[in-house]
């Protein structure tokens, strides 16, 4: 026992979003003491941090929450399609509120390191007041975008303006009246910004890298009726989430782009179009798995574009050429109109980099932009950034960073546990589908799987559960084989890591679907725990 050891207890949480708070909630069910740690001084995770004029979800709101409580789903009712960050803040709120979440939850306290310890057979919990905790199982809620990326612009010390990264946006409103704004970036979070802070501020530079194919989201508030026939087919619906492919009721493609007529082809996707959302993504099977077909989609945004931007130029620079999908498609509330504002201009910094940030903005190859703010869209270290923040060691003192070797050799079993790591397990960690569903839908799967588990082992008295080499290493090459008949794998984004500088290019998402994996990790459960092994108590069992 360490010298600061101050608490010891059943299960340390890390993080108080939507994974955190379920897994206390269902670990407190199972009579297990457990003590959340989160960095924030309020539960949200993601949506308390991501607080960016325009931040919204673009997953539909009566789907993305909570659905282990039919209560909860009655008692909550959401106001639009595509909510806003504060109203999604204000559900976790509630949530955390209705079952006394805080009593368990530390804020403002951050993890920096866990250490196994071979002879107590238990982690060691190590948090920035310079204290330290102990727990049989370690769990972590940390999210799979929540390290974020501030690319090293020379200069930026330099800077006399103001500047903000959208991941990390303060609590206080910023107020862009009057003032020249520059922005960087533009996946979900700049598209989802650019809009709203082009009508607040005098100017808008948007500084583009990569052009981005994006719908519009069509956002609505519900009505009454709606909402009504949501909560009554609550059991349906929760169903249906649960066995879907991307975590989301969803219409199931069956056609090929490439089987249909052209006339056919595009009365899909610009009904797609009109109903907005994710539909052109999901309109033929083979979007993002056919060149061809992916070209149609493509196209067919391209198109969509060059009708909406007014200046030729501006929207021919606005044109994306990578496979349509293999980023993470955007949704927007007029984004590519905002092109057409007086106050808006739009640079190609594929074309004329940023050299560096001077005192008074941005210099690229092309000269200098004054301005009186810059906002970082710049996005984050994706799936592995938040685990490796941490100084995770498993057996022999051997680190997570040494496990997966860089990235070289990220492997996991299930994106739930590591080889190496005894009862250690990740909430969507690295090669679960995670990111690419409905994150709710995956992270209660997790939670309930994990749950589950752990209460398995303290029915048994089994002290201990490690992930095995073998089943670890074929799973990771199932993830692999499944990503690699897509085209996501070829494109430069978070999901594959090519956003950060130096990272190995893996890509970590498991791609067979929320329902296929589901049912394959509860074969996996009923089966024994197949591919994990468990060691007995062989201290006195207590209680
Ligand atoms: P993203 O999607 O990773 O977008 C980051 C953007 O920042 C993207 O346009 C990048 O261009 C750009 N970027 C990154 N580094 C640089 C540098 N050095 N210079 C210029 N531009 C740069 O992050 P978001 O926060 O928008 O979204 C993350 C996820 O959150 C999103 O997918 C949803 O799942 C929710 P690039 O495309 O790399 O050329």
């Amino acid at each position: 026992q360490e010298a600061n050891q101050i608490a010891s207890f059943d299960a340390v949480v890390i993080g108080a979003g939507f994974s955190g708070m379920y897994m206390l909630y269902r670990l407190r069910e199972a009579g297990l003491s457990t003590r959340v740690y989160e960095a924030a001084d309020g539960v949200g995770g993601t949506w308390y941090w991501n607080r960016y004029p325009g931040a919204r979800c673009d997953s539909e709101s009566i789907y993305y929450n909570y659905t282990f409580s039919e209560e909860l789903y009655r008692e909550w009712t959401w106001s639009s399609r595509y909510p806003e960050q504060p109203e999604i803040l204000k559900y976790l709120n509630f949530v955390a509120d209705k079952f006394n979440l805080r009593t368990d939850i530390q804020f403002e306290t951050r993890v920096l390191a866990a250490h196994y310890d071979e002879d107590s057979k238990r982690w060691q919990i190590s948090l920035n007041d310079g204290t330290c905790v102990s727990a049989k199982y370690f769990i972590t809620g940390v999210g799979c975008l929540s390290a974020s990326n501030l690319p090293k612009f020379n200069g930026l010390e330099n800077y006399k303006g103001d500047w903000y990264h959208t991941g990390h946006w303060p609590h206080t409103k910023v107020d862009f009246t009057g003032k020249r704004v520059g922005i960087v970036g533009t996946g979900s979070s700049g598209v989802q910004a650019i809009p709203v802070i082009a009508a607040e501020s005098a100017h808008l530079t948007v500084f583009q890298r990569t052009p981005q194919y994006s719908a519009p989201a069509r956002n609505h508030p519900y009505d009454a009726e709606y909402i009504r026939e949501a909560k009554e087919n609550f059991h349906e619906i929760k169903k249906q989430i649960r066995e879907s492919a991307g975590g989301a009721p969803a219409e199931v493609p069956t056609k090929s782009a490439l089987e249909v007529t052209p006339e056919e082809r595009l009365a899909k996707f610009e009904e797609a179009w009109e109903v907005g959302g994710q539909g052109i993504f999901t309109s033929f099977y083979d979007i993002t798995v056919n060149p061809e077909a992916n070209e149609h989609a493509a196209e067919f945004i391209r198109s969509k574009i060059r009708s909406i931007v007014t200046k030729p130029d501006v929207a021919e620079k606005l044109l994306p050429t990578y496979f349509y999908g293999t980023k993470r498609p955007i949704i927007d509330t007029d984004y590519y109109e905002t092109y057409n504002r007086d106050n808006v201009s739009l640079v190609d910094v594929k074309k004329n980099p940023i050299v560096e940030i001077t005192e008074k903005g941005i210099r690229t190859t092309e000269g200098e932009f004054e301005l009186d703010a810059i906002v970082f869209a710049t996005g984050f270290d994706g799936m592995t950034g938040p685990l490796l923040k941490m100084d995770i060691r498993g057996k022999e003192g051997v680190s997570l960073k040494e496990k997966w070797n860089g990235g070289e050799n990220t492997r996991t079993y299930l994106g739930v546990a590591n080889a190496g790591f005894p009862n250690f397990f990740m909430i969507t960690g690295p090669e679960s589908p995670s990111v690419l569903s409905n994150m709710p839908a995956s992270i209660e799967q997790h939670v309930e799987w994990v749950s589950d588990c752990i209460e398995f082992m303290e029915e048994n008295h089994l002290e201990t559960v490690e992930a095995n080499v073998d089943a670890e290493e074929a799973w990771s090459k199932h993830c692999a084989e499944v990503a690699d008949a897509t085209l996501f794998t070829k494109a430069d984004s978070w999901y594959t890591g090519a956003n950060i500088p130096g990272k190995t290019r893996r890509f970590l998402i498991y791609l067979g679907g929320v329902g296929a994996y589901r049912q394959k990790c509860t074969e996996i459960a009923e089966n024994g725990y197949e591919g994990f092994t468990f060691k007995k108590t062989t201290a006195p069992i207590q209680g």
